[in-house]
């Protein structure tokens, strides 16, 4: 429990907690606030120090917090987030008051969006002034502006409920569907002293987090009917699922079953993307072919077009495909969200599929074999033609020659994560290169976000320790580029590949006008990213042939040094935003 030496007993002390002993030994908010992050197991801070929290970060460290100290708050924001989602437990952001709240506020929004349990703890300024609208330094309601951006929002104005507003902030970020907290901190609470003892009862251990949420037994018997009844059933495979590590369980379903899988981007690797039952290299055949779908930690969002439509077999854009649906979630409300789910199955997946395997039993018939052998003829085929594609090796170098050697280091290093955003690197990353572990593919998620790439890494780094590779689009990496300081800073075995193809989605756009501006799109040509890193003391590469890149890829997992190679891609390959150019509205006048 820490102390302050200080006898000092403030008049609302005294009030708060009639017949204290004022002569005791004295807490304060700074204290109780690290105290009872790590009373729950919290042992890593991402932040970024500054007025009101400085003090804050100095103290975590010397109480034995890991305490990470991030350039932009967005990117320590990305940091938590993600370390929420590999470790099921909240991911903590420290940011200073208004400006460094609303830089972190983006973070927040996508945990939330993507139901990743963190929280973003943040000083803020004076509450009197605030509210009254007299311009404190950094003035903003930010509990105001927090709440419809957040799973959940608590403000905390006394010492002696800091322990049920951090207990409040952890239930709300990991229990039921996970999703970003924000726990505002207004600068006065830190310096407010209490009573030790008092301040140590004050504080909650918080017993079972996220309790587990068992499936009703008539909704799992009524969604194996429907299973059982399917002549194309698929298994559709989320980030919750890789969310829930219920790993072992879920390979026993897909295997007993012998239902073809698809994992959406975040679910590879939760069995390897080379099991023979994956049907990912035929997507666009077992969408609109499957007759029973079984989602599990999937939402039937944009990612999946919204279940209907043209790429579910649907006549129109907006028509149902015919498919019934089965959804194992632990959110009630998902259900019927874009179309009708036939059998909801409601619990955390854990125990929903556990409950499901005990249905199953040992002799479930397997789907019937004209279904399983379409599916493997596609896929071999489709298999055979990318393997094609990837022998070749152009000059310059493309995404695809760049990627094989991503794919061969991968494979070589089934334990490394792979963190990945960009347009074109993106889409080509995630059907090029095959995961082999759960939970070791992260990427731009739910939202296509941009930004989450040096975040993601250095949190990756420093709760796994296992090598990180962040395959990153030039456009992609601007957005947390100067997170290589801090790569170097606390010496993390990340290798940072940028896909320099000089601009947004390529390079070759052209002004119209003839004007001194390049086209929007367009960056300096021939950047060397390299010697970015090389200006913090890691290892900066050129890279401008599949060799040079095997070669720097190999050198960074074996010496773990921070290191970022400058892949040159041909400026002329990609595409305007990738796989899903047919978002972009078109206009009808030119
Ligand atoms: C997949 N495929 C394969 C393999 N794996 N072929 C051979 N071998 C292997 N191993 C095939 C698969 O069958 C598909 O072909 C194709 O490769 C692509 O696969 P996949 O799974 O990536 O599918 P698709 O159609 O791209 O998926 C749709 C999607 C995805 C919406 C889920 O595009 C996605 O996750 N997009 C996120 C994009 C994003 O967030 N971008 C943000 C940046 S853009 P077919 O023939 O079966 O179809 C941006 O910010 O602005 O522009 C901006
Ligand atoms: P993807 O983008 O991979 O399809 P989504 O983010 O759309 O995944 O969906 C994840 C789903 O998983 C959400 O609907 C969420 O409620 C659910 N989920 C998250 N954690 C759990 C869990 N532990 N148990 C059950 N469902 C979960």
């Amino acid at each position: 429990m820490g102390t302050v030496e200080s006898q000092v007993v403030t008049a609302s002390d005294v009030q708060q907690h009639p017949g204290m002993n004022t002569q005791s030994q004295l807490t304060d908010g700074f204290h109780l606030v690290i105290d009872a992050l790590k009373l729950n197991g919290i042992d890593t801070i991402f932040g970024l120090p500054g007025i009101p929290i400085t003090d804050l970060t100095r103290m975590a460290q010397a109480a034995g917090m890991r305490v990470i100290s991030f350039r932009h708050e967005q990117n320590a924001g990305n940091a938590a987030a993600i370390a929420g989602f590999l470790t099921m437990k909240p991911g903590i952001c420290l940011t200073v008051s208004a400006p460094g709240f609303l830089n972190g506020l983006t973070a927040l929004a996508n945990a939330t969006t993507n139901c990743f349990p963190m929280i973003l703890i943040s000083g803020s300024s004076e509450r009197e002034i605030v509210d009254l609208q007299q311009g404190d330094y950094e003035e903003m309601d930010q509990l105001a502006v927090a709440k419809p951006l957040a799973k959940a929002a608590f403000r905390v104005l006394h010492a002696g409920d800091i322990g049920v507003g951090i207990a409040r902030a952890i239930r709300a970020a990991v229990s039921g569907r996970p999703g970003g907290v924000y726990l505002d901190l207004p600068a006065k609470l830190f310096a407010q002293t209490m009573d030790a003892e008092l301040g140590t009862k004050s504080l909650i251990k918080v017993v079972d987090p996220a309790p587990r949420q068992i499936p009703a037994q008539d909704a799992v018997q009524r969604a194996l009917e429907l299973l059982k009844s399917a002549r194309r059933p698929l298994i559709l495979l989320g980030k919750g699922a890789a969310y829930a590590q219920a790993d072992a369980d879920i390979r026993v379903l897909i295997e007993r079953t012998g239902i073809p899988y698809l994992p959406m981007s975040m679910a590879k690797g939760l069995l390897p993307d080379t099991h023979e039952q994956s049907a990912a290299a035929t997507r666009s055949y077992v969408l609109p072919e499957a007759d029973v779908v079984m989602l599990i930690g999937a939402r039937l969002n944009w990612l999946l077009s919204h279940g209907k439509g043209k790429t579910w077999g649907g006549q129109d854009p907006k028509a149902w495909g015919g498919q019934k649906f089965i959804q194992v979630d632990i959110s009630p409300q998902e259900a019927d969200s874009n179309v009708r789910i036939d059998a909801p199955v409601v619990g955390d997946i854990g125990s929903c599929v556990s409950t499901l395997l005990a249905g199953i039993g040992s002799n479930w018939a397997k789907p019937p074999a004209e279904w399983l052998s379409a599916i493997a003829e596609r896929k071999n085929k489709n298999i055979a033609k990318m393997a094609e594609t990837l022998a070749k090796n152009p000059v310059p170098m493309n995404f695809h020659s760049a990627l094989n050697v991503v794919r061969d280091i991968i494979k070589a290093n089934p334990d490394a994560i792979l963190v990945n955003e960009g347009a074109n690197a993106l889409d080509f990353t995630r059907s090029i290169v095959d995961m082999y572990q759960p939970r070791k593919r992260l990427d731009v998620g739910t939202w296509g976000v941009m930004g989450i790439g040096m975040g993601f890494a250095v949190a990756a780094a420093v709760v796994s320790g296992q090598p990180v590779i962040a395959i990153e689009g030039d456009s992609a990496f601007g957005f947390s580029g100067m997170e290589v300081e801090t790569l170097c800073r606390y010496d993390l075995p990340v290798c940072v590949v940028i896909f320099n193809n000089n601009g947004v989605y390529r390079g070759t756009d052209v002004n119209p006008t003839g004007g001194p501006d390049v086209a929007p799109t367009v960056f300096v040509k021939g950047a060397r990213y390299d010697k970015l890193m090389e200006a913090f003391g890691g290892v900066g590469v050129h890279a401008t042939t599949p060799a040079e890149l095997r070669k720097a890829m190999e050198a960074a997992i074996r010496s773990r040094k921070p290191t970022l190679i400058n892949a040159v891609i041909d400026e002329a390959a990609g595409t305007e935003s990738g796989r899903i150019t047919s978002l972009n509205p078109s206009a009808r006048k030119k």
